[in-house]
């Protein structure tokens, strides 16, 4: 039975419209910043300071930037990565940031150096078994990867002695958003890597475990597009509803930084074009989105706890 609260809680209201299975929501509200027209009423096209050209990533003339007005700190950006980019990154997310020394969930269920190889076992099986299916394959159990300093999911907190590094690629490409946008010295100090499939979601949350909040939290999709929500801090507040598509990035700074979002929809389609493409990063990426988020973890200002 439905409590009062629920009743109060308009983001998980919307959370199981768009989440739900037995028949398709309306898409009519959900804002489509590939139809620019149709999202202006809501969000304003933004300036963005130029910085210079680095690998694996549009030069910032290229892209597009739009600040959803009702949702402050929270911009959009388009075209930041080409298909070639995001083939890089989503080669990168499945290949090399499920390994060692960074963290997954099947860590705790199997001896590293399986983990290490299930991208390899995969695609060998996809090129030489007749009947392969892509939902049993090892990699498909993967659901996410830390970078940086490694989040605890328990405790929702970070150690200062459980930390690898983030690649100097990611760091590179997320500190050009972050300066892009004004925020000056960004530290990828930590990254988390989300993979979902066609019946995946992310509930409701707010990412409150950085100890410094005044960083923006920069997100890039790979893969399916989905459905975002992003509010305020409160849940009684109406959330806006979302397209993300491959190649998108979302940054969530001042207020939205604190605001709950959740992920209610992966949608079967992808705008990358991948049909005539018969390689296994290909296939992968026709049933899967991958969310490749960033974060600065503690500043001069705050620093992590000694534990
Ligand atoms: O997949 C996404 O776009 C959102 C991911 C997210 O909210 C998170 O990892 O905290």
């Amino acid at each position: 039975m439905e409590s009062k609260d629920d009743v109060m809680d308009y983001f998980k209201i919307d959370f199981k419209y768009y989440k739900q299975r037995a028949s398709v929501p309306s898409y009519n509200d959900v804002l489509d910043f590939d139809d620019v027209d149709s999202v202006l009423r809501k969000a304003s096209k933004v300036s963005l300071l130029e910085s210079p050209s680095i690998k694996n990533m549009s030069d910032t003339k290229n892209w597009e930037a739009y600040h959803l007005n009702t949702v402050p700190g929270f911009y959009f950006i388009k075209n930041v990565l080409t298909r070639e980019h995001q083939l890089y990154w989503a080669r990168r997310s499945l290949c090399d940031f499920t390994r060692s020394p960074n963290v997954t969930n099947l860590d705790q269920f199997q001896a590293k150096e399986s983990v290490d190889k299930m991208w390899e076992n995969s695609e060998s099986e996809f090129l030489t078994k007749s009947n392969f299916n892509i939902r049993e394959s090892e990699i498909w159990a993967v659901r996410w990867a830390t970078l940086g300093y490694h989040h605890n999911w328990n405790t929702r907190n970070y150690s200062k002695r459980h930390r690898s590094n983030v690649p100097d690629d990611l760091a590179a490409v997320s500190g050009n958003i972050a300066n892009a946008l004004g925020f000056e010295d960004y530290k990828a100090e930590a990254s988390v890597v989300n993979f979902y499939h066609s019946n995946s979601s992310l509930c409701p949350h707010q990412d409150l475990s950085e100890v410094d909040l005044t960083y923006p939290l920069i997100s890039i999709s790979l893969g399916l597009d989905a459905i975002f929500l992003i509010g305020s801090d409160i849940k009684t507040e109406k959330p806006e509803a979302l397209f993300i598509r491959s190649g998108d990035v979302v940054v969530m700074s001042g207020k939205s930084r604190t605001a709950y979002h959740a992920l209610p929809r992966v949608m079967e389609t992808t705008k990358m074009r991948l049909d005539d493409e018969s390689d296994f990063l290909s296939c992968y990426l026709m049933n899967s989105r991958i969310n490749l988020n960033v974060r600065q973890v503690e500043s001069d200002k705050s620093v992590l706890p000694e534990d």
